[in-house]
């Protein structure tokens, strides 16, 4: 949490922004908290600051002897040393783990462990689990995209460790509303090349594309030899590495989606305290996407999705808020300016309706986003290859603008509905310029 917490820019968004998830409410699911138990013999990392903790897979009982979700809780908002991203951030725990240590504690509709974090306060929700099914769309990634849709809760899931392969991300990663979360390399060198460069994507990180061709992970945070709280009843054995009794290495996918998720803390903290509005998911998820760094892939690309998240650009984009809800064939215009020499990127993310789990393409709602230039170049959104205006997309729920050498003058942002069969379609806009 220490080193990653500057390589995403975490560090800055505390230091220069004061934002250390304060007002926010995280839910993990995950294996279970510690001592389980919100009293003196909790880990320090978490004391005092559970909104509440549930036990969904043992009886009465949301101890940790595995170690994952006391890891992955403290990467969000651990509050002791080695702090996560977002320490003022309260906590929901949701623990999962059944007595035979599988995750028998998830509901058979996911919405029902949506629900009850967002009955407690959480609107944010994070997930470091998924099974392996090789890019499929499956009925959890369609219950996780119908719960976005119609709730204010930003859900991240793990892309999965089932790489270097493509196609090889796990459900409900695939959901298309998630903010699905690969891993690319902490700084300690010491440990040897698994964390020697940050723009190497981890070897085990799950690569897109999903089998229905959609762009994911959507973002990526470092996720080996992650230092973050250790839980009191877990052997050495569950750790990449030990440190002390409280503190131990974990690293995967598992380990770079809470990190995101703290940082989903910070950014909604921002939006509501100094840019006067209540972010939707979409527009928290566009966020990430435009401020996020390229690690030297290029777009679009499988193994990074839209880069490494870089906070302090997502901070400070010009945005719209979910707004406009458009009908087949309307469109809404937006202008800015932009000045020469300053790279410019563009997000376009709406919430789809739910797909269906066995047709070739998942994406219901069909926007495009078009851009054209002080001089008159349009740009369509995921266009990577010159020229930049005829290759409509027609899969993905992102579309991407991204300009390294724009004019200077004013832009203009068109969001185009092209087909919107379940409508109307709202969405939300991210420009970094
Ligand atoms: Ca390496
Ligand atoms: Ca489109
Ligand atoms: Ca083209």
């Amino acid at each position: 949490n220490d080193v990653a917490r500057g390589i995403v820019k975490a560090d800055v968004a505390q230091n220069n922004f004061g934002l250390y998830g304060q007002g926010q409410i995280v839910a993990v699911a995950d294996t279970g908290l510690d001592t389980g138990r919100n009293d003196s013999s909790m880990h320090e990392a978490f004391r005092g600051k559970i909104t509440a903790l549930y036990a969904l897979g043992r009886t009465n009982n949301a101890n940790d002897p595995n170690g994952h979700g006391t890891h992955v809780a403290g990467s969000v908002l651990g509050n002791a040393t080695n702090k996560g991203m977002a320490p003022q951030a309260n906590l929901v725990f949701q623990s999962i783990m059944d007595s035979g240590g599988g995750l028998g504690g998830l509901p058979a509709n996911l919405q029902t462990l949506f629900s009850q974090a967002y009955s407690a306060g959480a609107r944010i929700h994070t997930n470091s689990w998924g099974a392996p099914v090789n890019g499929a769309y499956t009925t959890d990634s369609r219950n996780v995209d119908d719960y976005v849709r119609k709730n204010d809760m930003t859900i991240l899931f793990a892309a999965g460790n089932e790489g270097p392969g493509s196609g090889t991300i796990s459900a409900p990663g695939t959901a298309k509303n998630a903010i699905t979360v690969g891993a690319t390399e902490n700084l300690r060198p010491s440990f040897g090349s698994y964390a020697d460069n940050i723009n190497h994507v981890a070897q085990f990180s799950s690569r897109g594309p999903t089998r229905d061709g959609r762009i994911k992970p959507d973002v990526m945070a470092p996720g080996t030899y992650i230092l973050s709280a250790r839980s009191s009843l877990a052997p050495d054995s569950s750790f990449w590495a030990n440190h002390d009794s409280k503190y131990a290495y974990m690293g995967g996918t598992s380990m770079a989606t809470p990190i995101v998720a703290g940082n989903v803390a910070q950014l909604r903290e921002h939006f509501v305290k100094n840019r006067g509005v209540t972010p939707k998911p979409s527009l928290l998820k566009a966020a990430l996407i435009a401020g996020a760094a390229d690690v030297g892939l290029g777009f679009p690309n499988g193994n990074q999705g839209w880069g490494r998240v870089t906070l302090d650009k997502s901070l400070n984009v010009a945005f719209v808020n979910e707004t406009s809800p458009l009908s087949t064939s309307q469109k809404a215009t937006y202008s800015f300016t932009a000045q020469a020499g300053k790279p410019l990127k563009i997000s376009l993310v709406w919430s789809d309706a739910p797909g269906s789990t066995t047709a070739s393409l998942t994406l219901v709602n069909d926007l495009d986003l078009v851009i054209t230039a002080p001089n008159g170049t349009k740009y369509v959104g995921n266009d990577f290859t010159a020229p930049y205006d005829n290759n409509w997309d027609g899969r993905n729920n992102v579309e991407n603008v991204f300009i390294n050498a724009p004019q200077s003058g004013t832009y203009t942002v068109e969001v185009q509905a092209y087909n919107v069969p379940v409508g109307p379609q709202t969405f939300s806009l991210a420009i970094v310029h």
